[in-house]
């Protein structure tokens, strides 16, 4: 019998780890657990752990795991478990509020639920009705009952076979109509991209990560730990990023990956000097346009060029500004501000106009993507899922940028209505369709302006039903009960009329022109 290839992505980055098993892969830093550490073998010991005892609720095959919980090292180790175990990991923001909660549950039906201790009454709640059979809690702090559980099982474990298309992840992001889409991610998808980063990004053998990203979207938990776990290399660990906290940490290690407003946040810090970072290798933005402002000033600072990346929940990363020189594109070594770089190795970049053709060099267009990072599809969403393709299978990514004649891709910006805010997607439809089921509410319009720290933030601008007079601040009260913090717009303003065309369609150029100052 012919011996099927493995293509578990934790086989893959367990095959990674270290000779000396003994030596340290994460050390916290910061909170209630600071200074622990743990080696390569408590990370293999501990997910196997876990994953025997997932394998004990003999669940079905494919079964989603849906988690939200505070970051911690139990939650890496729980990721590194389902994805050993064969089953679906589903994170979920913290921020997220029971009516969000109530719908992911819903639709990605998990057959696990793990919660934080003080949420597990609402959240069980929510997961019982919806036909959860088994809910388990994981604090910060090493407490819960999952890690009670998984105490009384083995530390060994035969990582499940997997083929390259099987579905590893679930991630879900909202739409500029409707509710959000889980998109499907493969073990391929994202070892793939995880071995293409390594090599192009020159990960090194005494490689150290500072992560201080959230666990629960594609930066934190496939871009820096994939990066770090698949070359073998440890993690200085925060659970909060604290800007403080990772300039101390800088002395002992080499690479960090954050949204441009960590880097904002460390350059208000006046401990953060070029000797200070002198240890440092590598500094990666990404999730978020990062301003030429921001690139200058930590170049000046810090005598670092940030390297910015840019990717997509459903694609994993895309381009990447040259980390060396970069032979296909005539040994091009420079890292261009205001630029994403080049397409990564493997991944088919096309710039098209509204009919799907192609554009000349430097010409603006929809950016179009095809490769083995690219996701197969929204969960239960076959319809959603043709749409965001091209017959020739690219997937339209939605933004809108240019490619020079060097090579180098630019985002200028979107074709679905979104706000990205401190790294966070909001979409605002959702908060729109929220804001005119309130009382008073006769329409609205919710936009992005810039904002010095979150980079842009929603402003709502909203129509009073005639006769009423809703109080701007009720409404943003109304919406913290309803969605999750990053969400909700940072200002209300009610006002007379919104501008339209001759179609009647809300001008929201103009809005965002009248608001741009807000903030300023
Ligand atoms: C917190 N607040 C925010 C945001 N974060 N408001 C707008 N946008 C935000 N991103 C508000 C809260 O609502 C709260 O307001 C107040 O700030 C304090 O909340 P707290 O949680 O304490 O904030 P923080 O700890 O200072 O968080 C800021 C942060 C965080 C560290 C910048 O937002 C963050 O970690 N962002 C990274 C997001 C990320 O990882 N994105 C990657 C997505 P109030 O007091 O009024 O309630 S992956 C992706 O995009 C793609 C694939 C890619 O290319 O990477
Ligand atoms: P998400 O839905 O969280 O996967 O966010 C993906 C979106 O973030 C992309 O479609 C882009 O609009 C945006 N994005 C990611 N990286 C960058 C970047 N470096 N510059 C500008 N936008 C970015």
């Amino acid at each position: 019998m012919a011996i099927k290839e493995q293509h578990n992505l934790y086989a893959a980055l367990r095959a990674a780890f270290p000779e000396d098993l003994d030596a340290t892969a994460v050390q916290t830093v910061g909170g209630a657990t600071t200074g622990l550490h743990y080696s390569w073998r408590d990370l293999e010991r501990a997910s196997a752990m876990m994953a025997n005892l997932l394998d004990s609720l003999k669940l079905p095959p494919g079964s989603r795991i849906a988690v939200q919980v505070e970051k911690s090292v139990e939650a890496l180790i729980l990721y590194l478990a389902v994805l050993r175990s064969g089953h679906v990991f589903l994170p979920l923001n913290t921020a997220y509020q029971s009516g969000e909660i109530e719908y992911f549950v819903g639709n990605a039906e998990p057959a696990v639920v793990v919660c934080s201790p003080h949420n597990f009454g609402w959240v069980s709640k929510i997961a019982f009705k919806a036909g959860t059979q088994h809910v388990f809690t994981l604090g910060d702090d090493r407490t819960g009952t999952l890690l009670d559980r998984a105490a009384h099982h083995r530390d060994r474990h035969a990582v499940a076979q997997s083929d390259a298309d099987q579905l590893a992840v679930i991630i879900y992001t909202s739409g500029t109509t409707g509710r959000s889409k889980g998109a499907m991610l493969t073990h391929g998808n994202m070892l793939s991209n995880a071995r293409v980063l390594q090599r192009y990004w020159g990960w090194r053998a005494d490689d150290v990560l500072i992560h201080a990203l959230p666990i629960f979207h594609v930066h934190g938990l496939f871009v820096a730990i994939h990066g770090a776990l698949i070359n073998g290399s440890p993690m200085r660990w925060l659970n909060k990023f604290d800007p403080r906290l990772v300039i101390e940490q800088m002395p002992q290690a080499t690479v960090f990956m954050g949204v441009p407003t960590l880097y904002t946040r460390m350059l208000a810090d006046p401990l953060l000097t070029q000797a200070q970072a002198s240890h440092m290798r590598l500094f990666v933005s990404g999730s978020a346009p990062l301003l030429i402002e921001t690139f200058n000033e930590w170049r000046e600072r810090t005598g670092h060029t940030i390297l910015e990346r840019y990717g997509m929940s459903e694609t994993v990363m895309l381009t990447s500004n040259p980390y060396s020189a970069d032979e296909r594109y005539d040994g091009q070594t420079e890292r261009r501000g205001a630029t994403v770089g080049f397409p990564l190795p493997g991944v088919s970049l096309r710039v098209v106009d509204e009919a799907g053709r192609p554009v000349e060099t430097g010409e603006i267009g929809g950016i179009q993507v095809r490769g083995l990072n690219v996701f197969s599809g929204y969960w239960r969403m076959p319809e959603k899922t043709a749409e965001e393709f091209t017959t020739d299978g690219y997937f339209k990514t939605g933004d809108v940028g240019k490619v020079d004649a060097r090579g180098y891709v630019t985002i200028v910006g979107r074709s679905k209505d979104l706000i990205i805010s401190g790294g966070y997607n909001v979409y605002p439809a959702e908060i729109e369709s929220a804001l005119n089921e309130m009382p008073g509410v006769a329409e609205s319009a919710v936009v992005g302006v810039p904002h010095p720290d979150f980079g842009e933030v929603g402003v709502a601008v909203v129509i009073a039903r005639p006769g009423t007079e809703p109080d701007a601040d009720a409404l943003i009260g109304a919406l913290k009960a309803r969605l999750a913090n990053f969400k909700i717009p940072k200002r209300c303003v009610v006002v007379k009329e919104l501008p339209r065309n001759t179609m009647g369609k809300v001008q929201k150029n103009l809005l965002r022109d009248q608001f741009k100052g807000l903030f300023a």
